[in-house]
C-alpha cells in the first residue's frame, strides 16, 4: 500500500476551512476513479476532545498545532489522506507541522485559505468577532491577536477549485512512497 499525505489548511476563523474539507473530502470520494481513505481534523473540533486543556495563548495554539501535527502525521503513515484545518497562525508552528512530515518522508501541502479579515468579520456566522471587537473574546485571531501569513518559502498552495485540488492530492497520494497501508 501506500504511505498517505497531509494537507494543512491555515486561516482565520470563519474563511471556510472546514467547507473545504467537507467538499474537498466529498470531491475525493466521488470523483476520483478510485476510493481514498479521507481523515478530516478540525481544530474547533478537537479543543472538545484530545486538546480541551488548551486555550487560545500562543503557547497554547503552539502545542494545538504540535499534537495536530503528530496526530496527521500518524494518520498518514497509516495511508490516510489528511485534512487538517487550523487557523495556526504562527508559521514558526506551520514550519514545525511540515517538519514532522518530512522526518517521516510524508508529502506535506500547505493551504493557505486567504479569506480578507473584512469579509469574514461580516459573514461572522458564530458572533466571535464582534464578540471580539467588543473585547467579550481577549487574544481573538485577527482582531488582538496575530496571523502570520504564509509566504513563498512555505510552498503555499492556493485554493479556488476544490475539484482541482482533490484531484491534485489524489495525484500526490498516488505517488507517494510505500508504507504500511
Ligand atoms: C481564534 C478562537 C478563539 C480565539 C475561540 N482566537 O471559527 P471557529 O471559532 O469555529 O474556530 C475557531 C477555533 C480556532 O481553533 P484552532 O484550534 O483552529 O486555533 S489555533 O490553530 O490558533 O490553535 C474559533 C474558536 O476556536 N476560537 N477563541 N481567541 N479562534
Amino acid at each position: 500500500g501506500h504511505m498517505g499525505i497531509t494537507l494543512w489548511m491555515t486561516g482565520l476563523s470563519g474563511s471556510g476551512k472546514s467547507t473545504i474539507s467537507v467538499a474537498l473530502e466529498r470531491a475525493l470520494a466521488e470523483n476520483q476513479a478510485k476510493s481514498y481513505f479521507v481523515y478530516r481534523l478540525d481544530g474547533d473540533n478537537l479543543r472538545f476532545g484530545l486538546n480541551r486543556d488548551l486555550g487560545f495563548s500562543p503557547q497554547d495554539r503552539k502545542e494545538n498545532v504540535r499534537r495536530v501535527s503528530e496526530v496527521s502525521k500518524l494518520f498518514a503513515e497509516a495511508g490516510a489522506i489528511v485534512v487538517a484545518g487550523l487557523i495556526s497562525p504562527y508559521a514558526a508552528d506551520r514550519d514545525y507541522a511540515r517538519e514532522v512530515h518530512k522526518n517521516a518522508s510524508l508529502p506535506f501541502m500547505e493551504v493557505f485559505v486567504d479569506a480578507p479579515l473584512a469579509a469574514v468579520e461580516s459573514r461572522d456566522p458564530k458572533g466571535l468577532y464582534k464578540k471580539a471587537r467588543e473585547g467579550k473574546i481577549k487574544g481573538f485571531t485577527g482582531i488582538d491577536a496575530p496571523y502570520e501569513k504564509p509566504g513563498t518559502p512555505g510552498n503555499p498552495v492556493f485554493v479556488d477549485d476544490v475539484a482541482l485540488l482533490g484531484s491534485q492530492m489524489a495525484a500526490v497520494f498516488d505517488s507517494s512512497p510505500p508504507g504500511l497501508a
